[in-house]
């Protein structure tokens, strides 16, 4: 088995300690970071979330999974952040309200601090109210990004945008959004500015965004 896939087959085991190790000796081999990432890590938690949608394991294995992940992405970081630029301006990045995924959005505010962001994280499940307050209480803040992983709480991601849209300073910012469930059609007719599958691309968007104020 390559270290890659040993890797994935810790992160699906939810092995934390382990994932973190193994993440470390993939490194020290040589392995490209973002494949690590990618090949490893994102691909175990899609076997993850099918077995899950077929029964075949329980919400407390996913969230193993989950925390497994997480470790192995503290090792990654560094060396996925490299060669920060200037700061190219804040945005506001969060879980709309009633969902408690924050993987993918760690991994977003990641990228787009590596492209000089600056990153305000609000956390998951964040009310809409606490989105309007961060924009509110930070003048310089150039982008709102909102995530979204659960059919159920796409009604969330579009309530947000539609309160952010109705504020006063509309105008000084933009509203980038993405999940598994969201697409540029969905984001399209919510009034969102902009959409991304992934978080390379997200990076991407923010500065392309960032540009256009
Ligand atoms: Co949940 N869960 N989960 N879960 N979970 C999914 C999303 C699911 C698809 C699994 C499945 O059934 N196959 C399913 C949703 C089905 C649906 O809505 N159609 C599901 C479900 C049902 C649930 C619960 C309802 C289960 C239950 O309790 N019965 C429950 C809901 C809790 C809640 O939120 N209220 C639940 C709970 C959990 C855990 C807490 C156990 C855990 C989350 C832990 C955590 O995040 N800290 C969990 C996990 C781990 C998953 C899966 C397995 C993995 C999610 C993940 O981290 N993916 C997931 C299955 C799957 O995704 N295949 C699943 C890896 C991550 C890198 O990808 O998050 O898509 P992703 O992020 C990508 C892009 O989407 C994009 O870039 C990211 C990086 O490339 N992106 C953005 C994300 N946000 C963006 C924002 C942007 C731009 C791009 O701009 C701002």
């Amino acid at each position: 088995m390559s270290k890659i896939q040993e890797v994935a087959d810790a992160v699906e085991r939810g092995k934390a300690k382990l994932t973190a190790g193994l993440v470390r000796e993939a490194l020290n081999e040589g392995c490209d970071p973002t494949e690590i990432l990618n090949k490893g890590m994102v691909g175990a938690m899609g076997v993850i979330g099918e077995k899950f949608k077929n029964n075949e394991i329980f919400v407390t294995e996913m969230l193993a999974a989950a925390r497994a992940m997480k470790k192995g992405v503290e090792v990654l970081r560094p060396h996925l952040t490299a060669g920060r630029a200037a700061s190219a301006g804040k945005i506001i990045l969060g879980t709309v309200s009633g969902d408690l995924h924050d993987i993918g959005k760690n991994l977003v505010g990641m990228m787009i601090e590596s492209v000089g962001f600056e990153v305000i994280d609000l956390g998951i499940d964040v009310p809409i109210e606490r989105f309007i307050r961060g924009v509110e209480e930070h003048p310089d803040v150039v982008l709102v990004g909102c995530s979204a992983l659960l059919t159920t709480t796409l009604q969330s991601l579009r309530d947000t945008v539609a309160a952010l849209n109705a504020q006063p300073f509309r105008s000084r910012i933009k509203i980038m959004v993405g999940g598994a469930p969201v697409t540029q059609a969905f984001a399209d007719e919510i009034g969102a500015d902009g959409y991304s599958a992934n978080a390379a691309e997200a990076a991407e968007l923010a500065k392309k965004l960032a540009d256009m104020l």
